[in-house]
């Protein structure tokens, strides 16, 4: 297994767990622990015994967003010429499902992490929120836009426009988490929901994160298509039919990923 030093990486049982680990500055996002993070999983996505990754923080933050002390002096230019969101997209380009266990803060670059993940498991400790207001910004790596499609205008411009920190319960009941849990049980809970993905035909599990993941950036009609694309191309799996005759001869399926 690859040394980080900004994160951790576990494999069992083809579920992979990377922690966030800067724990003195509150998992702060800076530009080594990103290059880390998506060296990371883009191996873990490549690697086939993998099925599920859970990303977490630890109980204080999952990220308190991207290391002010970076941006501080940087210029326009400095910010676009370091293009930092190259990063980001080859975290949305990865097709193994993510699932986020967040306990404690997930602000800023944190919050538009865990949005990137497919998945959300928080503690009643965490706080989801886009401060970039308070420090004379707005989000730059998709808040507006994702925390918008799954809040809601409403709440979004407010989270946005006042840096308000919304609470898990809050989190949950505006439909960005799947599930609230005691902190103690936060890694855990996502793990085992890791371990239910990890358990489905693995072809079928990454056609179907991308066909949802269509819905968000493409017309109704251009996402149906998609879907049905990958419908189709499931028949052409092994799994497909091991998982049908499964169901008819009434015993469990036994998948091969084929
Ligand atoms: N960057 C750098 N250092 C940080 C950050 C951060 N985002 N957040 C916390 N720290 C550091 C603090 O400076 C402090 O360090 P030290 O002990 O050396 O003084 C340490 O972490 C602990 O923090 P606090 O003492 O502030 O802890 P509190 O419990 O008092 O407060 C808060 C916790 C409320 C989370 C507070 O730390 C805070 O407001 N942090 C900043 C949150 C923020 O503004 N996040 C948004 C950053 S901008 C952003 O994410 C834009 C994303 C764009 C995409 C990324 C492209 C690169």
């Amino acid at each position: 297994m690859v040394e980080y030093e900004n994160i951790l990486v576990e494999q069992e049982d083809g579920v992979a767990v990377v922690r966030l680990n800067r724990p003195k500055v509150l998992n702060a996002l800076s530009g080594p622990l990103m290059t880390e993070l998506v060296e990371a999983l883009e191996g873990l996505d490549a690697d086939r015994a993998v099925r599920c990754i859970v990303l977490t923080g630890n109980e204080r933050a999952f990220a308190a967003g991207a290391d002010i002390a970076e941006m501080a002096d940087a210029s326009a230019v400095e910010m676009m010429q370091r293009n930092q969101f190259e990063r980001w997209e080859r975290i949305r380009k990865v097709r193994t499902p993510i699932v986020a266990a967040v306990s404690g803060f997930a602000l800023g670059g944190g919050c538009e992490l865990a949005m990137m993940c497919d998945m959300i498991v928080a503690s009643e400790s965490a706080r989801f929120g886009q401060p970039e207001i308070l420090i004379g910004v707005i989000p730059g790596a998709g808040g507006t836009q994702r925390l918008t499609r799954t809040v809601g205008k409403a709440l979004a411009m407010e989270i946005v426009l006042t840096g308000r920190q919304i609470t898990a319960r809050e989190a949950h009941a505006a439909g960005l988490i799947n599930r609230v849990v005691p902190n103690e049980l936060c890694l855990e809970s996502a793990v085992q929901l890791a371990r239910e993905v990890a358990a489905r035909p693995p072809i079928a599990v990454m056609l179907g994160k991308d066909a949802v993941l269509k819905a968000f950036d493409t017309t109704l009609e251009a996402g149906l298509d998609a879907e049905r694309k990958n419908f189709f191309l499931l028949f052409g799996t092994e799994d497909k039919r091991e998982g049908m005759r499964a169901f008819l001869e009434k015993r469990p399926p036994q998948w091969k990923g084929k």
